[in-house]
Formats: C-alpha cells, structure tokens, sequence
C-alpha cells in the first residue's frame, strides 16, 4: 500500500518541480451514526470517520480535496492555518471567501503549501459543524531538506482535543441564536473523539498510546473544541514544546500545556517513566468568572509496551479550572526559531491597529423570536461583524460589486475608557451596547500592520483565542490591564517573537501582533471560541492586489460555490 502511493506521488513530480507531490483526497460529508456517552447519535463526518482523515503533505505540495456534501447542511470546510498563498477562492469560511456547497453538490478545494510545515488541521467552517468535521493536516519538511531542528522521534501522533453534546449540535446552535443568550454546554470532551474512560459508557471509548521505553514521541496537539480553552498533561512525564501553529518554536520545558481552539501545539514527550499505566488528560481553562461550563476531564491512556501492567493508570494532577496564572505562563514563555531564510519581524508598520475586543448586548433580530430585550452579542472596535447574505466577500471584492460590504473598519475604538476596569465600566451601561456592521478592513499589498488586540471587560473579561487567516503573525508582547503605547512598546520582542495563527489575548490583557499583508483577497480574522464568531467578535482584511501577475488573486475556479 505505501509502494503504491509512493507511486503515484513519484508520478506527480513531472512538472511539479522537485520533491513536489499532489495530494489528493475526497471528502464525503455526510452522516454517521456514533455511541457516546450510553446514547446513539447521528452527526455530521466526513468519510465515516470521527475525528476525519488525517491529510498528509510535505512543504512544497499541491492539495486537491474534493468536498461532496451528501450532509443535511449547507457546509464548507477551511484548512486551518494554510496561507493559501493567491488561492484565497480555496479558505473556505463561509460568506467570507464562498457561498456554503448546499446538500448534493461539491466543492474542489486546490492549494499549494508553500513555506510552511509543521501541524495543522482541517474543519468545517459554517455554524457549528466543525463539532464533528475536523480532522488534522499535517505538513512534513520537504524531503531532501533541512528535516525538522530536533532528532527526529520515533512516532509522531496526532492528539485532537474535542468537545462533545449529547444533543444535535445545530439544535444547540438554534436554540441559542433564538434566544439570544449562550448556547447550551458540552456534555464531554473528547481526545481523538473518544471521551474516555472517566465518562460514562466510556471504557470502549477511550484513546490509548503504546510506548517503548525510552523512545521519544511528539505529539501534535490539536485544540478542535469548540468553546473552550484546555489544560493538557501526561502523569509521570513532561513535554519539550517544538512547534506552535507550525511554526518552530525554541525548546521550551513544561509538564502543563495550555491550548485554545484553534492552535495546535508539537510536544516532545520521552516515554522515561517507571513503565505503569499513566493517564493523559485535558480539562477546561476557564478565564471567565462567574458562568457555567463543562468541568469534566477527557483522558487517554498512555501505556508502556515492554512491560505491560493491569494496574489503573495513575492520573496526573491538574491545575484548577481557573488557573489564569499557568495559563498565561505558558502563553506567555514561548519563543519563535528564526530560521535562516525565514521571514523576520518587520519594522516599519504601515497601519497602526489599536482593537478592543470582547462581549456586549445588540437589539434582537429578526431571527430570534425567543430573544428578551436584548441579544448577548461580541464585537471588535465595537462593531459586531455581520455575515453577508447575498454573495461572499472575496467575491464582490473581486467583482467590485458595492452593497455587500463596507471598507471601513476602524483602526481605534469609537470610545476611549478603561477598558480593564469591570466596576468602571459596570457603571456606565451604555459601553455595552454594540453596533452591528459588516466593515471590512482594506490594506495595500505588502503592507505591514500591527494591531493592539485590547480585551475589556465589558460583561466579563475573558480570554479570546484570536485567530487570523492567510498568513501568520508575530506575536510581539502581550499583558495585563490596559496596554500603554510608551511603556509597553519597550517590551516587543522583535528578535524572536512566536509566530502563530491564532493568539489567545490574556483575559483582561492585551497582545500586540504583527504581520506583513503580502497575500492579496480577503481574510476573516475571529475568536476561536466558536460562539464569539457567531456573536460578531470578527472584522475581515481586505488585502489589494500587488502590481505583477505573481502578487495578484487570480480568478475563481469553475465550480467556486455562489449564493
Ligand atoms: C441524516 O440524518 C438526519 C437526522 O439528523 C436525517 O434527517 C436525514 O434524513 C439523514 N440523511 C441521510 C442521507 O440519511
Ligand atoms: C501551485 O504551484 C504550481 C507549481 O508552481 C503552480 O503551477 C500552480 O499555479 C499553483 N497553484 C495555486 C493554486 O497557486
Ligand atoms: C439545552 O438544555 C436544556 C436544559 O437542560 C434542555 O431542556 C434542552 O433540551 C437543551 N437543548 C438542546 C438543543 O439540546
Ligand atoms: C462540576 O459541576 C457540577 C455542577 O455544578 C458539580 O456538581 C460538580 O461538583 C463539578 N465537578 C467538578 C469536578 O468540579
Ligand atoms: C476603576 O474605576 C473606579 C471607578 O471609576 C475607580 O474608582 C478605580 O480607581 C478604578 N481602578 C483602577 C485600578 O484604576
Ligand atoms: C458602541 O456603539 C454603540 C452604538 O453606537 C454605543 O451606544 C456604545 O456606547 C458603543 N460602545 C463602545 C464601548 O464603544
Ligand atoms: C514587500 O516588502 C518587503 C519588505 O519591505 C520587500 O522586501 C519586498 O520586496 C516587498 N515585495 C513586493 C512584491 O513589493
Ligand atoms: C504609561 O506609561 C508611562 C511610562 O511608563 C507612564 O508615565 C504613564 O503613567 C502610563 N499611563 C498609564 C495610563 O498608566
Ligand atoms: C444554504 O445556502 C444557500 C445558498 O447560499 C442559502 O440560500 C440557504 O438559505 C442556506 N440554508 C440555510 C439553512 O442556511
Ligand atoms: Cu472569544
């Protein structure tokens, strides 16, 4: 079977250039009847499997996937962390660069991974499927070449973090939307789908790794829930951190992981212990005071294969729920690798960005008739993004079609107060409300931007895993309470920042990042916590084409799903 697809790689190089492959894969997204939790469920999978497949590439390659939606729902799927380097008609998030592929019809998505390696992921990217449409994506060194800046392991092993109800998920979302208010918690998370076996009916459904005795095994660590952030640790072992979001990271030594959806984190771990049975585990990180959540533990079994033992694993312990102080520790510690070649931080900034981020009220809509008084909403720079409806973003910005959207989002916050401040602001209830708006952002090409990402503490703080599409960012500093533009600039690190996809914005903190915008369409940047993006904590990029052909958004392709 690997001689074969060996095979078919080797017969793709012809006018690839070197060491490049086509990838090619189908997706049949439909439905798929899984226990969990004593219940039988149908959800939404691709190809029968949950987690999905996992792809797998090497710098260099073309991706073809084609999409079949043989679901109930309208879906789209979004390759998480790929820059889709002038194939943004590829990204898929819904409205923002397509139409949804509607029931019975398809969707080929084809991109070039293009200087970047490391672990990624795939998921859907319409309401909130993505509970079940996820699978990793995961980019090896081009062969011939530099290979990883670590010895390699002996295995490398994908471990997906998920969120499980008990429920229909779109009832859950409807449900909310119809109301206004928070959509129902999570009955269980999961680890590469399964519960494990602290959860109910669960004994079956628990992941479990084999190790050999002092070997090393990297774990590619995937946050795929949908609301919640995680503590995640291996009892008797630590980890040397590598990687974050696929970039390289220095090595950093830690026995507790903190990971927020949408960013992904590549773990060395030496299987050195005493060989017994030891659980890993994953628990919410809860920066919010005061709300209801899911507080149960998701756990696989780590178990050693030289000497195998009937006894219980032994459980790690874990920091509490609310362990704001190891969070932002390990947030905090991490350091980008540099490497030759690479992309260093750029100095002279183009559009200076200073965004509030966080929650509010907005009048009910049309589409909650459950709604009283007033809707929970999110917002940046106080507008609460609003979808189109019509056409997609990338495609009237294409077509210059006006009416869909607005070029105009604003580089500072309407209203300057202190943002951090919960008792001042508690006494000025009209902070609250959020204006809706679908404002977009416009740069030049090759622009530099930076951006202030400021939380407040309107309705709460609470920390919001930022997620932007079509590049990476620097993330240069980041800290607590208001950020002080002359105190606070002396503490960038412009030498060996990380660099990331997604930033999770200390709660009641701020993050300063920093990218050069030289990937001309439009690029949806978000909270990753799935009922933020659905409350408006969003704004989109709209980056200019570049003079030449080779830094201008060629057309879309021929089956590009329209409205
Ligand atoms: C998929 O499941 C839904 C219920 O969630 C059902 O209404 C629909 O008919 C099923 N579709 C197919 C093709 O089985
Ligand atoms: C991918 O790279 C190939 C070879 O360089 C190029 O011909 C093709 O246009 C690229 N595709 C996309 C979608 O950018
Ligand atoms: C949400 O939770 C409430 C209270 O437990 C329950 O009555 C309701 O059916 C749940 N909604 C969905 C869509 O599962
Ligand atoms: C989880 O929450 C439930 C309901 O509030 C509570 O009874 C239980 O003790 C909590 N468990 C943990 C581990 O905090
Ligand atoms: C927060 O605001 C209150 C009310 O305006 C004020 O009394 C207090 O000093 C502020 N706290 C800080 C830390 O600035
Ligand atoms: C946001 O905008 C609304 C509507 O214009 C306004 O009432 C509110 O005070 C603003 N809030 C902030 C924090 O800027
Ligand atoms: C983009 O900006 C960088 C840094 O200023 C510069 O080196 C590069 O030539 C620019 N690229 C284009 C196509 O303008
Ligand atoms: C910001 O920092 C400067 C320089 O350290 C300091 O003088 C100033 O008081 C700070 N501003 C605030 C609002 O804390
Ligand atoms: C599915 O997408 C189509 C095409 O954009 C749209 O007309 C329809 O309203 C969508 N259906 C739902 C349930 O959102
Ligand atoms: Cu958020």
């Amino acid at each position: 079977m690997a001689r074969l697809l060996l095979l078919v790689c080797v017969l793709f190089f012809v006018g690839y250039g070197v060491n490049a492959a086509v990838v090619e894969h189908t997706f049949n997204v439909g439905n798929l009847t899984v226990q969990r939790l004593c219940e039988s469920r149908i959800i939404t999978a691709v190809n029968g499997k949950f987690p999905g497949p996992t792809i797998h590439a090497h710098e260099g390659d073309t991706v073809i996937v084609h999409v079949i939606n043989n679901s109930p729902y309208n879906m789209t799927i979004h390759w998480h962390g790929i820059f889709q380097l002038l194939s943004g008609w590829a990204d898929g998030p819904d409205m923002i660069t397509q139409c949804p592929v509607v029931p019975g019809n398809r969707y080929t998505h084809k991109f070039n991974i293009t200087g970047q390696e490391g672990t990624l992921w795939w998921h859907s990217h319409i309401s909130i499927l993505r509970a079940t449409v996820y699978g990793a994506l995961i980019i090896r060194p081009r062969s011939g070449t530099h290979g990883y800046p670590f010895p390699k392991p002996y295995k490398e092993v994908p471990i997906m973090i998920g969120e499980w109800w008990n429920a229909n998920v779109v009832d859950v979302e409807n449900e909310a939307i119809q109301s206004g208010g928070a959509p129902n918690i999570s009955d269980a998370f999961t680890i590469n789908g399964q519960p494990g076996d602290l959860c109910r009916c669960s004994s079956k459904h628990t992941y479990k790794l084999e190790v050999v005795q002092g070997k090393t095994y990297m774990l590619r660590i995937i946050n795929a829930a949908l609301n919640n952030q995680h503590f995640y640790k291996v009892a008797g072992h630590t980890f040397t951190i590598v990687a974050v979001d696929a970039s390289y990271t220095m090595p950093y030594t830690t026995d507790v992981i903190a990971i927020a959806p949408g960013q992904t984190v590549d773990a060395l771990m030496v299987a050195n212990a005493p060989p017994a049975n030891y659980y890993m585990a994953a628990i919410p990180y809860i920066s919010a005071a005061n709300i209801i959540f899911d507080n149960t533990t998701t756990t696989g079994i780590v178990r050693y294969k030289s000497s195998p033992s009937k006894a219980p694993p032994i459980m790690p312990s874990m920091p509490a729920f609310n362990d704001t102080p190891t969070a932002n520790q390990f947030y905090s510690s991490l350091l980008g690798l540099i490497k030759p070649g690479m992309q260093t931080v750029p100095l002279d900034v183009d559009e200076h960005m200073f965004v509030t981020i966080g929650l509010g009220l907005a009048p009910c809509g049309p589409n909650q008739p459950k709604c009283q008084g007033q809707a929970l909403a999110a917002s940046m720079n106080n507008v609460s993004f609003q979808f189109p409806t019509k056409m997609s973003l990338l495609e009237a910005h294409y077509k210059n079609i006006p009416g869909i959207y607005t070029s105009d989002f604003p580089n500072n916050p309407p209203i300057t107060f202190d943002y951090t401040n919960a008792s001042a602001i508690a006494a000025n209830p009209a902070l609250q409300s959020t204006a809706k708006g679908t404002r977009l952002k416009r740069v030049k090409y090759n622009a530099t931007v930076e951006m202030v990402l400021q939380n407040t503490a309107i309705l709460g703080i609470e920390n919001h895993p930022m997620h932007l599409h079509g590049y990476n960012f620097f993330v240069l500093a980041q800290g607590l309470g208001n950020y002080n533009a002359s105190s606070d600039v002396k503490k960038y690190n412009l030498v060996h920042p990380q660099l990331r996809n997604t930033v999770a914005v200390p709660a009641g903190g701020w993050a300063v990042i920093r990218f050069r915008a030289d990937n001309p369409g439009v690029w949806i940047m978000h909270c990753h916590l799935d009922v933020h993006l659905t409350w408006g904590l969003v704004t989109v990029f709209e980056v200019e084409n570049g003079p030449t052909p080779s830094t201008t958004l060629p057309p879309p392709p021929p089956d590009y799903p329209t409205c």
